[in-house]
């Protein structure tokens, strides 16, 4: 049993909650009371306490999309087109996925100096698995499927096994899950095959990242027909969809974080809304590197579709400090300043906890105690949250399941 407490404590419920001089009564890794710091010192004196004075006491936050496996891109990759990016990866991935060992280990370091204590790491070939499931974060780790060609049997099988992996190291810090890797990429046999035979608790997949990626399913035409015959060396290439409600109808009633969808129109999104418990995740960098665009927050807002930020991985990214890309995305959406930094700090941790399944993101009775504090100087206002981003520079402490990390 332990009490933590600081001058601020943002709950992070959708009413953005502020408590001044609160504190968590925490008893195994889990919040057992919020309250006054002064009140839960008193009603149990034998607790070990620590304040933090000038600072916050907030949710730590969660990355919900990450590749690891890139983290050591630099100039490798092509910027300033998707097309050209992605024949670049194409190029080039077997160089980058060379000893990345030692910068997965710096990426996971600067996650918790961020103040991130969960992740959702994209793993395209179990790279880093066991570096995450030995760190101190925890992790929904998607091991993802990719693969067009028929038949499908080699491509099903190698994956069965990558997960069989990923299920050996399954533990309360660890998830293994299943990602579909994009639309263009991941054949629907493949895909329901995977997603009848195996359990995932939550799916990840990216969607609608370029116009050519639309175009390619909707009108079977444009720059992905040339990327099949002349990249891939496939002879009559055609879409492996025959529309976007298809493939969303791959995720029927699941759990699923839809990425990037910068061109996924109103229809699109209504449509994903009523078939999976949808959250949409941004990347705001990754978006202007490959694509040029930055998504528009309007058509969400008025389906109610929550969304989170998220870094990507550093294949299409500088670096991987997730409190740099949430002042991204502040300076980048177009919506009310101060009300936008507010969603950017739920959306790092109650709606990106409900994105992965994971019972932190919020500082609440019977939620996990995954914490972080920030020096800061508070008003108590909503304005704080706009005050609390531009400044934050690293965590001063992170707890994972009342355990300090960092
Ligand atoms: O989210 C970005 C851009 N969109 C698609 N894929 C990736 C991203 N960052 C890394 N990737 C990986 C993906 O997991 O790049 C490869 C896959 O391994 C592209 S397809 C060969
Ligand atoms: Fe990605």
């Amino acid at each position: 049993m332990q009490i933590i407490g600081a001058s601020w404590l943002w709950v992070c419920d959708p009413n953005f909650s502020i408590l001044k001089d609160s504190a968590l009564l925490i008893q195994e890794g889990r919040i057992a009371q919020v309250g006054d710091y002064a009140r839960l010192v008193d009603s149990h004196p034998k607790a070990p306490s620590v304040f933090y004075p000038h600072c916050v006491l907030m949710p730590a936050l969660i990355n919900p999309h990450v590749h690891f496996e890139f983290s050591n891109q630099q100039n490798s990759f092509v910027y300033g087109s998707f097309e050209a990016w992605l024949t670049s990866v194409i190029q080039q991935r077997n160089q980058v996925l060379r000893h990345a060992h030692k910068s997965i280990q710096q990426a996971i370091a600067q996650q918790l100096k961020s103040g991130v204590a969960s992740v959702g790491a994209i793993s395209s070939y179990g790279l880093d698995r066991t570096l995450l499931a030995n760190s101190p974060l925890r992790v929904v780790f998607f091991d993802e499927l990719i693969g067009a060609s028929t038949p499908i049997e080699p491509t099903l099988h190698a994956f069965q096994e990558r997960h069989a992996l990923s299920l050996q190291h399954k533990s309360p810090t660890f998830t293994p899950a299943i990602a579909i890797h994009a639309p263009y990429s991941v054949h629907k046999d493949l895909a329901k095959r995977v997603l009848s035979t195996l359990q995932s608790p939550v799916i990840s997949a990216h969607f609608l990242e370029s116009q050519a990626e639309l175009e390619w399913i909707e009108q079977q035409k444009g720059w992905f027909a040339h990327f099949y015959k002349d990249i891939l060396g496939v002879p009559h290439p055609k879409p492996l969809y025959h529309s976007v409600a298809e493939f969303l109808d791959l995720f029927k009633n699941q759990r699923l974080l839809l990425v990037h969808g910068l061109f996924a129109s109103k229809e699109h999104l209504k449509y994903a809304k009523k078939t999976a418990q949808l959250t949409l995740i941004s990347c705001p960098r990754s978006n202007r590197l490959l694509s040029g665009q930055i998504l528009d927050l309007t058509p969400l807002e008025k389906l109610g579709i929550p969304f989170s930020i998220a870094t990507d991985g550093k294949s299409s990214n500088y670096n991987l400090n997730f409190l740099e890309e949430l002042r991204t995305a502040l300076f980048a959406y177009q919506a009310p300043l101060e009300e936008l930094a507010i969603q950017l700090v739920l959306g790092a941790t109650w709606h990106a906890a409900w994105a992965l399944g994971l019972n932190n993101g919020s500082l609440q009775t019977g939620k996990l105690a995954d914490l972080a504090i920030f020096n800061f100087k508070g008003k108590g206002t909503p304005a704080d949250a706009l005050h609390w981003l531009l400044h934050a520079q690293k965590a001063k402490a992170l707890y994972v399941g009342g355990e300090l990390a960092i």
